[in-house]
């Protein structure tokens, strides 16, 4: 890092207050941020880590219309609940406000109030939806209709999801509200619009020259931006939910949500530090880091810092905006809307005392460079193999075995052997490497360098056996023991970033207080004579029943979703009445049913027909009718005069008419009174 800055500011993204947070939100961006803090106030540097609810935007007011409460209801519920949950987890934001605080209104109104004043606006007239049975405009990601390109139904205004083309709303073949289902009709309005071409020189200087060392996926997507040419941005919307455009003649306009919400990072700051905020953004030796997902890029990249360079006054762009891809979560995209994900504030609920297991597999697993999955059973395999078989392993017996063999009390080390050295500068190679990972933003490669030292632990019992040692040589078993609380106490540091739950209680073991990342590589950070406590575990075992219930859970929200997408098929192409009348359909009454031998899906059925001889017909109903038994006496629905056919051997002499429900179950067609067995269907 380069060490002529004096402060760094890290910024998270806002996340939208109407749900709650997610594994992918933590960790793309929550995880990695508080790690960073951690990292540079154990530093000693100063930082501040700002971070607050998104509350403006559509999808609230759609939510809060939905749920018959106000847009402000839903904020404040899902603000409380995302705040608790970020607090609990232990990210360390300095502050966490909201946009719809007063300091925010009138930070954003400034900023555009002063931008325009400038000149910095372009104004335009444009055609827009408008839904007169609602009585307002629509965006146009809540316009749908069918796809102009592909034909696909439901594509929405701005993007069709099918085949990836990006639409304007106008496009769509038979646009309809997504909200009311109302055909809109078009209206003239007008907005203020942020000319980014005017800007594009000077993004592309200081991107393209000057940030190389960004990561690729966010420098690649700035530069295809750029080389596209940028066009200028509305900055405003016909909405009632936002800060209104504080301008004459903006009645019932307010800021776009993406206008605002990054000012939210100013205004938080200020909230924070009413006296001193300007050092913490207008000081060039500030250095400003934002942390985002990948879908942010260009809000942060781009239209951000043209608003700081519009308004000018010495606000500084940020160094580095380092972006993650995407979490999915057992093979699946992760999705608020189909419930698809782990939330956070349900895994504190059902996993009290791990929020550190969360934090480390999360890391573990950070989709850096590419799209990663989060599975159940890497959860348990990282917790129980990993925290729990390496890390909390090895300080369980350097403890354990300190009190046995000296009581509790550091031992005083003799001279150092070669196979010390040897430890030790291993110790200051992962040490090295571990700094050089997290100051690059590799976070990822970070805990594994961290987990490296526990490893080192492990091994370097392994190898010195001082249980052995201790019926023979008590000094040489002093110097180990001595050396392996060291490690113990390095461990507590250098974990202190990625789990701070579980660095500070063995901090606490080892008799200690304060640690800093300067300490790390340190070999007497224990003295001799120090007493340390009964060690307590670390972490413990997860059994599969706690990882049983959670996939449970995941397979239920399966079968939901696709109950609630299920719709009748579509209508077959007519069929002539003659032909249809050449099926000869018929009731039967079973006398018997049973399952067929090694076939799971196969029903036998012998069915009276009415001629005197039993009708035995096969069925693939089996996994709807687990009682096959209590079918007797029901009578059916079948199709006698279909060729036989040979299942399993049996031959099947016709077919029993079923249903297919929601959930895939097949429902035996039957009749609402008793007929003769024989009477034909007509
Ligand atoms: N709320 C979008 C998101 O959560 C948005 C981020 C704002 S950061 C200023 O993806
Ligand atoms: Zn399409």
């Amino acid at each position: 890092m380069d060490k002529n800055f004096k402060r760094t500011l890290i910024t998270t993204a806002l996340p939208y207050a109407n749900g709650p947070v997610h594994i992918g939100h933590l960790a793309g961006v929550y995880v990695p941020a508080d790690i960073y803090a951690r990292y540079l106030r154990l530093c000693g540097r100063d930082v501040l880590l700002i971070g607050g609810s998104d509350e403006h935007g559509v999808p609230i007011t759609i939510r809060a219309r939905k749920e018959g409460v106000t847009p402000q209801d839903v904020v404040d519920r899902y603000h409380k609940l995302i705040k608790d949950s970020f607090e609990e987890l232990g990210i360390s934001f300095d502050v966490y406000s909201r946009t719809t605080s007063e300091t925010h209104a009138e930070t954003a109104s400034d900023f555009f109030r002063h931008i325009y004043e400038k000149g910095g606006f372009v104004e335009k007239s444009s055609m827009q939806f408008y839904d007169e049975g609602a009585g307002r405009f629509i965006t146009d990601r809540n316009v749908v209709g069918e796809c102009p390109v592909c034909h696909a139904p439901g594509a929405y205004g701005d993007q069709c999801e099918k085949c990836g083309s990006s639409l304007s709303a106008t496009e769509l073949i038979n646009p309809v509200s997504a909200e009311t289902g109302n055909t809109p009709v078009l209206r003239e309005t007008f907005h203020w619009y942020l000319p980014l071409d005017r800007w594009q020189p000077a993004l592309e200087k200081w991107i393209l020259d000057g940030h190389k060392e960004w990561r690729s996926n966010v420098y690649g997507q700035c530069k295809s931006w750029l080389d596209q040419g940028l066009q200028p941005r509305a900055v405003t919307r016909d909405l009632d939910w936002g800060i209104p455009v504080p301008v004459e003649g903006a009645d019932g306009k307010v800021l776009y949500v993406w206008f605002d919400a990054p000012i939210g990072y100013i205004s938080n700051t200020k909230e924070l530090l009413p006296d001193s905020w300007e050092t913490w953004w207008k000081d060039p030796e500030t250095r400003i880091i934002n942390f985002i997902g990948k879908d942010n890029i260009v809000f942060h990249c781009i239209i951000f810092p043209a608003m700081l360079m519009a308004y000018g006054d010495g606000y500084q762009l940020p160094d580095n905006v380092p972006s993650n891809e995407f979490l999915n979560l057992e093979g699946d995209k992760i999705s608020t809307s189909r419930n698809w994900a782990v939330w956070l504030h349900e895994y504190l609920r059902d996993f009290p005392g791990k929020q550190d297991v969360l934090r480390y597999v999360l890391t573990a697993n950070a989709p850096e460079t590419k799209d990663n999955d989060f599975t159940w059973a890497d959860f348990q395999a990282r917790n129980n193999n990993e925290l729990v078989a390496i890390l909390g392993n090895f300080v369980n017996r350097a403890m354990v075995l300190t009190h046995k063999y000296f009581d509790g009390t550091v031992p005083a080390p003799g001279a150092f052997n070669e196979a010390d050295e040897k430890m030790l500068a291993e110790l200051r190679e992962s040490i090295a490497a571990l700094t050089d990972s997290i100051e690059n933003f590799h976070f990822r490669e970070a805990l594994r360098q961290a987990m490296d030292i526990a490893r080192l632990g492990n091994r370097y019992l392994q190898e010195t056996e001082p249980w052995k040692t201790a019926k023979t040589d008590m000094d040489r078993t002093a110097t180990v023991l001595y050396l392996a609380i060291q490690l113990c106490a390095n461990l507590s540091i250098a974990f202190a970033p990625f789990l701070p739950f579980m660095s500070q209680k063995l901090v606490h073991m080892l008799g200690g207080d304060t640690i800093t990342w300067a300490m790390l590589g340190c070999t007497d950070l224990v003295p001799a004579g120090a007493r340390i406590q009964q060690p307590e575990l670390l972490f413990d075992k997860i059994d599969d029943e706690a990882v049983q219930a959670q996939l449970k859970r995941l397979e239920d929200t399966k079968k939901a979703n696709l109950e609630a997408a299920w719709k009748p098929a579509p209508q077959q192409a007519d069929v002539d009445f003659d032909t249809f009348c050449r099926a000869d359909l018929r009731i039967g009454t079973v006398l018997e049913c049973e399952r067929v031998p090694k076939a799971d899906k196969l029903l036998r059925f012998l069915i009276d027909d009415g001629t005197g001889t039993p009708r035995t017909i096969v069925s693939g109903i089996a996994k709807s009718y687990p009682d096959p038994a209590a079918l007797k006496g029901l009578q059916v629905v079948f199709i006698a005069n279909l060729p036989p056919r040979k299942l399993r051997g049996i031959e099947s002499q016709g077919m029993l008419l079923s249903a297919e429900d929601k959930d895939g179950r097949l429902v035996l067609a039957s009749i609402s009174q008793p007929v003769a067995p024989g009477a034909q269907v007509k």
